[in-house]
């Protein structure tokens, strides 16, 4: 029997989650922190442990057939894979936000500003959707610094509390895309055996949490 490959974030906000999923679904496998691919004993699987930002071109490109990852990263990305199975944990919000005293009120006042992000796919098809024109600054992290420092009059980063646009003087004042974790596969691949009975084992586990 062919053995599957499923890539799941290595170390970060949706690492423990996808782990504790995969042993829910009565997987048996060793999770040490060195290894980059581990063998499932009782399934013909095996699990990718990688960076976050390589798991849907991965997936896309058929070197894993399944993947675990954020819809932001998918949609950043702009992979071609299909949505199997949405999964309820690593939400969070992409939004725009300026500094508490600026004059920016809404998406129109960005007309003519400048936005830092890591995600300019995102924010370039928003803008473009919304007929506006701003420039968008890629910087790779610590995006929340960027306005404090002159770089930005705006940015467009992922909120979950709220907290870390709070301590930098921020205020988000527009909302566009929500994420969660998902489950991706290979283009074709959702009516596999093996697939389904996995998407089956996953659905029991999410329902048994409802
Ligand atoms: O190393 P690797 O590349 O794999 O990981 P990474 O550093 O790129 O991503 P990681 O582990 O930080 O996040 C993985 C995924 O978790 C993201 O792609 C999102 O889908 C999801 N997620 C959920 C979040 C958050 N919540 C979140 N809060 N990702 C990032 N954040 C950041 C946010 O950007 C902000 O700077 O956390 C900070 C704190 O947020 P507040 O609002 O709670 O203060
Ligand atoms: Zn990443």
């Amino acid at each position: 029997m062919k053995t599957l490959k499923i890539a799941i974030q290595k170390s970060g906000r949706l690492n423990e989650k996808s782990v504790e999923l995969l042993k829910n679904c009565g997987l048996s496998f060793e999770n040490y922190k060195s290894s980059l691919i581990s063998n499932v004993s009782n399934f013909p699987l095996e699990i990718l442990f990688l960076r976050d930002d390589d798991i849907p071109e991965y997936v896309q490109d058929g070197i894993a057939d399944l993947g675990i990852v954020g819809e932001n990263v998918i949609s950043e990305t702009g992979v071609d894979v299909s949505f199997l199975q949405m999964l309820g944990f690593g939400k969070c919000t992409l939004k725009l936000a300026v500094q508490t005293h600026s004059t920016i009120e809404n998406i129109a006042d960005l007309n003519g500003k400048s936005i830092a992000t890591s995600y300019p796919v995102i924010l370039k098809n928003f803008l473009d959707d919304n007929k506006i024109k701003a420039e968008i600054r890629t910087i790779s992290g610590s995006v929340e610094i960027a306005p404090g420092l002159g770089l930005s009059d705006a940015i467009f980063d992922i909120v979950s509390t709220g907290g870390t646009l709070k301590s930098n003087g921020l205020k988000p004042f527009a909302e566009v895309m929500k994420s969660e974790a998902v489950l991706i596969g290979r283009k074709g691949i959702e009516n596999e055996p093996l697939i389904v009975e996995l998407i089956q084992r996953i659905q029991s586990v999410l329902r048994a949490k409802e």
